[in-house]
């Protein structure tokens, strides 16, 4: 068989139409592939920046990084790109690219099982498909952490998790509480901060703010962007952008390297040059090492919680009442809306979706002990079943963009062996995963996520996720499979 009739006669179910089931898609239909379907639970493309729609939602890396690389914009309103301008982005490439019909939207893929060769879904609404190649592109962050705070039920005003934010509710001049101080916390506090007539900031944890410049781009640099396509290009591997992200990277796989003292140099300065209040500064002030956590960019979050509505409360939440939250300390903190900052389950991947392997091997067992996958995209009896973003990939302060395209590449070479006929079924071999999850989690314990910190990098048993090697390392890898790590029968 040729490459070019496998690819016209392959089924490929692509599941998720966010950036990563989007960029999926447009590389199918370049590559020649013809039976495309790409299911969505929502009714339109954009993943995240669909779902997430709270005041000041911004994202942490420079905009025309976090571009697709074909796809340049010149048009970027400012250098971090607003979370409703990559939403639009996101929907201008999708009808650019004629993407929009191969996805059946409102369908969710509730099971996958692998039997007699083939993948068979199935949607929350009954529809069935069957495909030879399943790309998971479900994203990472998408199932809202609820906390367990008693009488959170019994709150009389507007109660939301921030991922489900409801427009409905009024803000200005309203007593706005905000649970949480991960990036979404920082950023509606940042965001409400001269709206609110009262706005307390919960904090259970302080957290390390990396400074940034955040500026409009001027009329005459975007004109210029649009009239210099080189210049445009350029913006999007900017080297002072690369040399960071080869710096942050190195910071974190070596704590002691003078690239981590650099960082923790950085914020320690940030907060005790523009916290001026002493009592405030202690509060605001980590006892773990910078980047443990997810490190925060922020330009404004210490000038925000100096306002005059903004107060941060240290005081453990005892339970939420029908006015307010009642912290340790007695005190009832009245409030017309709760936003709950608080996270995201960030082991789910592609569950509660019921996925099941060759021979009957249900993705949940084969998960019990903590989400894994070769190179985030391969495991052992999911035959011809990748991932995009899966776990164990590298997450962190640098374009998502990138790292879903260079897994493009990569699975493209192993779509390749079944489009030209070499095998039927391709996944990774059970030793190489164990061996390179062995070296994972040696690697991972020595970064700085596992310096002593609680944050949504670490599995339950407390290890880092996220990939635990240099940037570089990952391209290197990315670049070709080593083809003896997998099973192509
Ligand atoms: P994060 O970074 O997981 O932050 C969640 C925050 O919520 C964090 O400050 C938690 O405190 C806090 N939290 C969670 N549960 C509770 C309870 N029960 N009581 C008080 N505080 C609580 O989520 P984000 O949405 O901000 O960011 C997620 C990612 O999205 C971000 O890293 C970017 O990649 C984009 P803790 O620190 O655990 O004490």
């Amino acid at each position: 068989m040729s490459s070019e009739a496998g690819r016209e006669s392959l089924r490929v179910v692509v599941i998720g139409a966010g950036m990563a089931g989007m960029l999926s898609a447009i590389r199918l239909k370049e590559s020649g592939y013809k039976n495309i379907k790409v299911f969505e639970k929502a009714d339109r493309v954009g993943g995240t920046w669909r779902e997430n729609t709270y005041p000041g939602l911004t994202c942490d890396v420079p905009s025309h990084a976090y571009t697709y690389s074909f796809e340049p914009n010149p048009d970027w309103s400012h250098i971090m790109p607003p979370g409703a301008e990559i939403q639009s982005y996101f929907e201008m490439v999708s009808r650019k690219y004629g993407i929009l019909p191969l996805i059946e939207f409102n369908q969710e893929i509730v099971s996958c099982a692998y039997r007699d060769g083939v993948w068979q879904l199935a949607t929350k609404s009954g529809q069935k498909t069957t495909a030879d190649i399943v790309i998971a592109a479900t994203g990472v962050l998408h199932v809202p952490r609820y906390p367990h705070i008693p009488g959170i039920d019994d709150f009389e005003g507007a109660l939301f998790h921030t991922s489900r934010w409801d427009h409905q509710v009024p803000l200005d001049g309203m007593r706005i509480g905000v649970i949480g101080t991960g990036s979404t916390g920082v950023q509606i506090v940042s965001a409400l901060c001269k709206r609110a007539s009262k706005l307390l900031h919960f904090q259970r944890t302080p957290q390390w703010i990396m400074p940034i410049e955040n500026r409009p781009f001027t009329e005459a640099e975007k004109e210029a962007f649009r009239s210099d396509y080189a210049l445009l290009k350029y913006m999007q591997n900017e080297p002072e952008y690369l040399a960071n992200v080869e710096r942050f990277t190195n910071a974190i796989v070596n704590p002691e390297s003078p690239e981590m003292a650099e960082i923790e140099a950085t914020v320690l300065h940030n907060l005790e040059a523009n916290v001026t209040d002493p009592a405030l500064r202690e509060k605001l002030r980590p006892n773990y090492r910078a980047a443990c956590k997810r490190l925060i960019f922020s330009p404004d979050f210490y000038h925000a919680v100096q306002q005059p509505a903004v107060e941060v409360i240290t005081d453990k939440i005892s339970a939420i009442e029908a006015k307010g939250v009642r912290t340790a300390d007695g005190k009832l903190h009245e409030l017309d809306v709760i936003a709950l900052a608080t996270g995201f389950h960030a082991d789910r991947f592609m569950r509660p979706m019921n996925i099941v392997g060759r021979g009957g091997i249900a993705l949940n067992d084969f998960w019990a002990d903590r989400p894994k996958a070769h190179l985030a995209i391969s495991m052992p009896d999911f035959p011809n079943f990748f991932m995009l973003n899966g776990p164990n990939g590298p997450v962190g302060n640098f374009s998502l963009i990138d790292i879903a395209e260079q897994q493009w590449h990569y699975i493209d070479q192993l779509l390749e062996q079944i489009a030209s006929g070499k095998c039927r079924e391709v996944c990774v071999k059970k030793q190489a995963l164990e061996d390179f999850d062995a070296a994972r989690i040696d690697a991972a314990k020595k970064t700085i996520f596992g310096s002593g910190c609680q944050s949504w990098y670490l599995d339950d048993n407390g290890v880092p996720a996220t990939w635990p090697w240099t940037q570089q390392h990952f391209i290197d890898e990315m670049s070709e499979p080593k083809f003896e790590d997998y099973e192509l029968i």
